[in-house]
């Protein structure tokens, strides 16, 4: 564990957690300990940002908006090409931190890695992609046309769940666009940013662009609260629950600033007839069970068609007994711990509330213990049959308990998928081309990622991250989500003598 920390620059003891340009020695703010979800044993501690650290790093970040905005955008994917090298370089240790802060398996923990060099990659060719149209004028001897300019400083917040990856969806894309940034991620995986900022910056120090990624641990006070309110960034993205991003949208929108949420998901798989089952048992598997149910992409609702329902659940709950649950970073361990014990409660809380309202638990429903791991948030993975108008099944327990529900055909699990307040993820399992595109039509999924015999998490970064309704909206990540970060304007050039006005308007003395 040493030799790990050495590699990414991190101590046992008390680091700060506050980069403003360079590293701030002994920032203002409370410290906060890092824990092992998997042992509860700490991890180290973070210094965390004053409201004074807070303005430091506002500063550093407009001081070098004023550089970095006129380095031209291919120049800018080249510090983001590098950052992906640096990042390719640290691949393993920084993963493994990510599984030993956030708790989900290594396999996973490096995947989150790799969803950074791949947006870096993304991050480069888009540098020379920051494409604007041209319009044809109404008027005679006039040029129209848009174009896209970095905003400025922008915020962005960060959840436990994805400590690394969702930092640099943000980071990388934007400072491609010529933004500079101040980070404020989760105060339950401190380190984890800490190791970024200590990967990407010896890259941006050297090409004189330490202020570009800036980064401040805090709470909401005095750090993110502060942020939000601050009309110096025009822009905050922020990924994490409904509730913080309701406050971030009011906040934010009070300023008439811009804010890009990406909350809670409450992702359901729809199992048809004519669905290759084998094929569904993995895709709901790793939906549900993966990273312990703590993304915001897992799968909570399952659909199942009245033919295959009783043969799945049956195969289901077989698989959920097969779930080996310990230590993460162990090789043969398939889920880990919850975030914290708060989150085991909460887990607690709802399994107990299932019977209340006329559901079953089939397998699970309880927490876990591992040896050698007592001081772990473990619980078992846990299946619940229930009935169609389940209150609970209204909101997202971030933890891994799914719920069955028997349909009698697409329409009725897509206006069951639909009927909740979130608008993630969502898919179906078949091989009828019809159902398929019924799904996918304007009438079919409600939400933002609509997969067809894919599971509802593990989207890869091409492609535009976000969704409706309660999720907030926002996009991350690949397609166009770009243009959220810059700044779009109209410009229109007369290169005659005269002033024709648009709308045939005619205005003068004479
Ligand atoms: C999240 O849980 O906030 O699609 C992000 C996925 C991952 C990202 C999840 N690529 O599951």
């Amino acid at each position: 564990m040493k030799e790990l920390f050495d590699r990414l620059g991190l101590t046992h003891d008390t680091q700060s957690g506050v980069y403003a340009g360079k590293w701030i020695e002994n920032p203002g703010g409370a410290t906060v300990e890092s824990t092992n979800p998997a042992t509860g044993g700490s991890l180290g501690h973070v210094t965390m940002g004053s409201a004074a650290d807070y303005e430091t790093c506002v500063a550093a970040s407009q001081e070098a908006y004023e550089r970095w905005r006129h380095v031209p955008a291919p120049k800018r994917g080249e510090l983001v090409r590098l950052c992906g090298e640096a990042l390719r370089q640290h691949k393993q240790e920084l993963g493994a931190l990510v599984t030993i802060e956030m708790g989900k398996i290594l396999p996973e923990g490096l995947g989150e890695v790799q969803e950074m060099i791949d947006i870096a990659d993304f991050s480069v060719g888009l540098s020379r992609q920051l494409y604007g149209l041209t319009m044809h004028s109404e008027r005679p001897g006039h040029r129209m046309y848009e174009q896209w300019h970095p905003m400025g400083p922008i915020g962005i917040i960060s959840a436990f769940n994805f400590p690394v990856a969702v930092w640099s969806w943000n980071a990388f894309v934007a400072a491609a666009c010529g933004d500079t940034m101040i980070w404020k991620p989760s105060p339950f995986t401190p380190l984890c940013a800490v190791a970024v900022q200590n990967i990407v910056a010896p890259v941006m120090e050297a090409e004189g662009f330490g202020g570009v990624f800036n980064l401040c641990v805090g709470d909401a006070e005095p750090v993110g609260e502060t942020m939000i309110a601050d009309r110096r960034l025009p822009l905050i993205s922020a990924t994490g629950s409904v509730r913080m991003g309701r406050r971030v949208g009011e906040v934010v929108g009070g300023r008439l600033g811009r804010s890009l949420l990406e909350l809670g998901g409450n992702n359901a798989i729809t199992v048809l007839d004519d669905a290759d089952l084998d094929l569904t048992l993995n895709g709901v598997l790793f939906g549900a069970v993966g990273t312990a149910g703590q993304r915001c992409t897992s799968t909570r609702r399952v659909f199942l068609h009245r033919a295959i329902a009783d043969e799945f659940t049956e195969r289901l709950v077989n698989a959920y007994g097969q779930v080996r649950i310990g230590d993460p970073m162990h090789a043969d361990t398939l889920m880990g711990p919850l975030i914290h014990e708060q989150a085991v409660e909460t887990f607690m809380q709802a399994v107990a509330t299932v019977p209340t309202q006329g559901g079953e638990i089939l397998c699970g429903g309880d927490r876990a213990t591992v040896s050698g791991c007592e001081g772990g948030s473990y619980v078992q993975p846990t299946i619940a049959r229930v009935p169609k108008q389940l209150p609970l099944m209204q909101e997202e327990t971030f933890a891994p308990l799914l719920y069955l529900v028997t349909v009698d055909d697409l329409d009725e699990a897509i206006a069951l998928q639909n009927d909740v307040p979130q608008g993630l993820s969502s898919a179906v399992f078949t091989n009828h081309l019809r159902s398929a595109e019924r799904f996918l039509s304007c009438a079919g999924s409600d939400c933002g990622i609509a997969n067809v015999n894919i599971g509802t998490s593990g989207a890869e970064i091409g492609g535009a991250f976000g969704g409706e309704k309660d999720t907030g909206g926002g996009r991350e990540a690949g397609s166009d989500s770009w243009k959220a970060y810059m700044r779009r304007q109209t410009c229109t050039i007369n290169y005659t003598a005269e002033l024709p006005l648009a709308q045939g308007i005619e205005f003068g003395t004479s």
